[in-house]
């Protein structure tokens, strides 16, 4: 196994960790907050993930300067509405999913009515964490990033492309409308973990480097996911694999075939990976990262 692989794995495992413990510390204790609520959202904190969203959150952060204390809010933002999504897309009226992350989804292990309500949660506070003055001392920057978190999630973002994979089963897509509909669907949260560092470090010149470095950096993952769907296991992905073709979904591994999709994401990683080399050492972490996007097995 290659060295920066094997870095990259701990630099993952200990940012898990950490980060685990400032989601946790981020969930309401009010003494009227309902006590079920309160377990299905620790549960869901709880069941991990690869927080990959915060991590290049953070790392964007460094390069460009952005005091941690700051970066870690916005951070602890993105993670909760990467875990709202989660929460409702395993659904029964979505994807009617059992399994994520190797356990029970939240409404299998709770019921459909809380996992509703803590996906709503999970929305709320994010938006509550971002408002709040220790995010920047600035209030038109934090603005700009309600904006964008709301402009990335929402129905321009990735409940438009939610809606447009719902409307796509057993339909046949273009390839270009499927980059659009994953563009949207996945892609944006990633657009608005490369772009807040920009708007933490009030540094409006890089936004439109870091905004191409992500639709790379997306697209890619969501090839890379696809994939996982097609060729992974069920123990490692931690969530059950060949739905889209079950489901009658076009995909970009559908369309391109196995070997085209996976020239195709590795391409959009070296393109990715050229446009942040000019940042030297400082990038090395966001580079092990981008090659990790498609060499992961979940
Ligand atoms: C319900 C509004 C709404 C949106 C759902 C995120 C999403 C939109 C659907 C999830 C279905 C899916 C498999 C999307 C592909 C990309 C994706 C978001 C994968 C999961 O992200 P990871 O791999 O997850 O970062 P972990 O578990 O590591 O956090």
């Amino acid at each position: 196994m290659n060295s920066d692989f094997i870095n990259l794995e701990t630099i993952l495992s200990i940012f898990s960790t950490d980060f685990e413990k400032k989601l946790m510390s981020f969930l309401p204790k009010t003494l009227f907050f309902s006590n079920k609520l309160n377990k299905a959202m620790q549960y869901v904190v709880k069941v991990g993930g690869k927080r990959l969203r915060p991590l290049i959150l953070n790392e964007i952060s460094s390069i460009l300067g952005v005091k941690k204390e700051n970066s870690d809010r916005v951070a602890v933002g993105i993670e909760f509405i990467h875990c709202y999504s989660l929460v409702h897309d395993d659904l029964p009226a979505m994807d009617d999913d059992d399994l994520r992350r190797g356990h029970p989804t939240c409404h299998v292990k709770f019921d459909e009515a809380t996992a509703i309500l803590v996906g709503d949660a999970f929305q709320s506070l994010a938006f509550e964490i971002i408002s709040h003055k220790k995010t920047h001392n600035n209030s038109e920057v934090r603005c700009n990033l309600i904006t964008e978190l709301a402009k990335s999630s929402g129905a321009e973002g990735m409940v438009g492309g939610q809606m447009l994979d719902l409307e796509a089963e057993r339909k046949t897509l273009s390839l270009e409308k499927i980059f659009e509909l994953q563009r949207l669907k996945t892609g944006e949260l990633f657009r608005f973990s490369c772009i807040a560092p920009c708007l933490l470090a009030e540094k409006y010149d890089e936004l439109e480097i870091f905004e191409n470095f992500s639709s790379k950096l997306g697209l890619a993952f969501q090839i890379k996911d696809d994939l996982l769907d097609v060729e992974g296991n069920i123990i490692d992905v931690g969530k059950k694999t060949g739905k889209d073709h079950k489901q009658g979904k076009e995909t970009l591994v559908s369309l391109l075939g196995i070997e085209n999709a996976k020239k195709k994401s590795q391409d959009l990683i070296e393109e990715s990976i050229q446009i942040i080399e000019p940042f030297g050492e400082k990038a090395q972490n966001l580079i092990d990262l981008a090659n990790f996007i498609i060499s992961r097995n979940k």
